[in-house]
């Protein structure tokens, strides 16, 4: 029996991220666009696992976009959740993650403002994020088409993802991206991203430049 995945929890309340983001949006993009990815992800891995006892190859090839549309839902979002905290919970860049932001965008609102420069033109649906490049040690902004996971479509650890489909801000922004990007900064969970940067920095073994 392949694996089956299953919807995280939150580790807080749909309306716990307002006014930035509604309870409204918080539940649809969790129960129903994330559920879906988890959903269709364990069918897919289902019939996959079927092709390969039948040595169904073509089978195999056909199911791969639906693996890596619906598993890299599945990746992108159970860190997207993480990464949000309710306003003032999620404390403030700092450490070696907050050096890194200095010395790469010469503050952290050169952060800032780079992301969201990279972000709002995403064309039609996808990501942007801070990854980590285990070769360099360094942190990266890097933006992603549709689902594609970080980490295996550019080799980066993620630590920071901002889901730039309309799915995830247009009940309340509508069409103005921009907006959205602009309040998100508030409801970010540094505690979380700072973890998984010190984790990323750790697993690749170097020393942090
Ligand atoms: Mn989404």
């Amino acid at each position: 029996m392949a694996h089956k995945y299953t919807l995280p929890k939150l580790a807080y309340d749909y309306s716990a991220l307002e006014p930035v983001i509604s309870g409204e949006i918080m539940q649809l993009h969790h129960q129903k666009h994330h559920n879906g990815y988890v959903t269709n992800l364990n069918a897919a891995l289902e019939k996959y696992e079927q092709a390969e006892k039948n040595n169904d190859l073509d089978a195999m090839i056909a199911l791969q976009s639906a693996i890596r549309f619906n598993g890299g839902g599945h990746i992108n979002h159970s860190i997207f959740w993480t990464n949000l905290a309710p306003k003032g919970h999620g404390g403030e860049p700092q450490g070696d993650l907050r050096k890194q932001l200095d010395h790469h965008f010469g503050s952290f609102d050169g952060f800032v403002q780079k992301f969201n420069a990279l972000a709002a033109p995403v064309q039609g649906s996808g990501w942007c994020w801070l990854g980590f490049c285990p070769k360099s040690q360094q942190v990266m902004i890097q933006t992603c088409s549709n689902q594609d996971p970080l980490y295996a479509t550019h080799g980066l650890i993620p630590l920071l993802g901002v889901d730039v489909w309309e799915h995830a801000y247009y009940l309340q922004y509508k069409n103005v991206r921009p907006d959205y990007l602009k309040a998100i900064w508030q409801v970010i969970n540094w505690n979380d991203v700072a973890m998984r940067f010190e984790t990323a920095s750790n697993l690749s073994g170097g020393s942090i430049k």
